[in-house]
């Protein structure tokens, strides 16, 4: 393996080829599920699962709230993967390998990601249940060079200086604002800027405070880390994240942010949440 990235492109494709043996059929979409919403895998018919504990050179899940399955099916036709369980930096895991999976779906053939996660409402007009399409990040770890391109760049994934003011596709944005629509889902659906911490620890008052004088709408301790790699390989990227939870953002609340409240959260808008995934995926063209 290549010692910055604890894993090499070889062993990235050994996965992907013992995956596909076994896969119905190669993958156009992939999906990953935030906390609390590994549900959105049920949507898929015919399907496969597998154990990540089964997978070569897999990670393990090691969070509640993330199964820890890979599971191949398909959704209105189309074939979609679907990751219950992400793997977050607070794990232990080298940033490199939390992003493995985003690779192996990239050589299985997946052309589309959609990342899902239960985020922290910092803009003040978000309620609990919004459901936010992501349209920037604020890469915090990587401010002091946390990030899952650091080390010796692989050509046969992409290039060295990734753009990414383009990380997140404009049209698959559109498209899920226009399936919002839709289905009535529009009081609840908002966009916005969402931030990245390390974690496992929860935001402090002043770190709130100060992610949403930077600009971010949402915090949580995932998704840009994939999102980077995805765009990386030339994977479209649709990102949502679920607001389980308004941020603290003042001395006097005597709230607390905690990890059931995610979950709880999760399990209440998994319905919609399904709905909108499912519609949105079976209009996502092919390229
Ligand atoms: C905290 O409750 C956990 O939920 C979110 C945070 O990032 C953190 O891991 O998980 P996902 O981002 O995986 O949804």
């Amino acid at each position: 393996p290549d010692s910055a990235t604890g894993y090499s492109y070889e062993e990235c494709t050994a996965t992907a080829d013992w995956l596909l043996k076994r896969a119905p059929e190669r993958p156009l979409v992939g999906i990953v599920c935030g906390s609390g919403l590994g549900g959105l895998a049920k949507m898929l018919k015919d399907e496969l699962v597998i154990n990540y504990c089964d997978i070569p050179n897999f990670p393990q899940s090691t969070v509640h709230g993330h199964a820890g399955k890979l599971v191949f099916g398909t959704l209105k036709g189309k074939p979609c993967v679907c990751m219950q369980g992400r793997f977050h930096l607070y794990e232990g895991y080298a940033i490199q390998k939390t992003t493995m999976p985003i690779r192996v779906f990239k050589l299985m053939g997946v052309e589309t990601v959609i990342l899902t996660n239960a985020a922290g409402g910092l803009n003040q007009d978000f309620k609990v249940g919004d459901i936010m399409i992501i349209k920037d990040h604020i890469n915090i770890p990587g401010f002091a060079g946390h990030n899952p391109l650091v080390g010796a760049n692989d050509d046969r994934f992409g290039v060295r200086f990734p753009c990414m003011s383009d990380a997140y596709d404009r049209d698959l944005q559109q498209l899920v604002r226009a399936v919002a629509d839709e289905l009535d889902f529009s009081v609840f659906m908002r966009d916005g800027v969402y931030s990245v911490l390390g974690g496992p620890s929860f935001e402090t008052i002043a770190e709130c405070r100060a992610l949403r004088q930077l600009g971010a709408d949402a915090v949580g301790m995932s998704t840009v880390h994939e999102v980077i790699v995805a765009r990386h390989c030339d994977m479209r990227v649709l990102a949502l994240s679920l607001i389980t939870n308004k941020a603290v953002m003042d001395y006097q609340s005597e709230k607390k942010a905690n990890h059931e409240e995610v979950l709880e959260t999760g399990a209440l808008r998994a319905k919609q949440m399904e709905k909108l995934v499912s519609t949105v995926v079976s209009r996502i063209p092919n390229t």
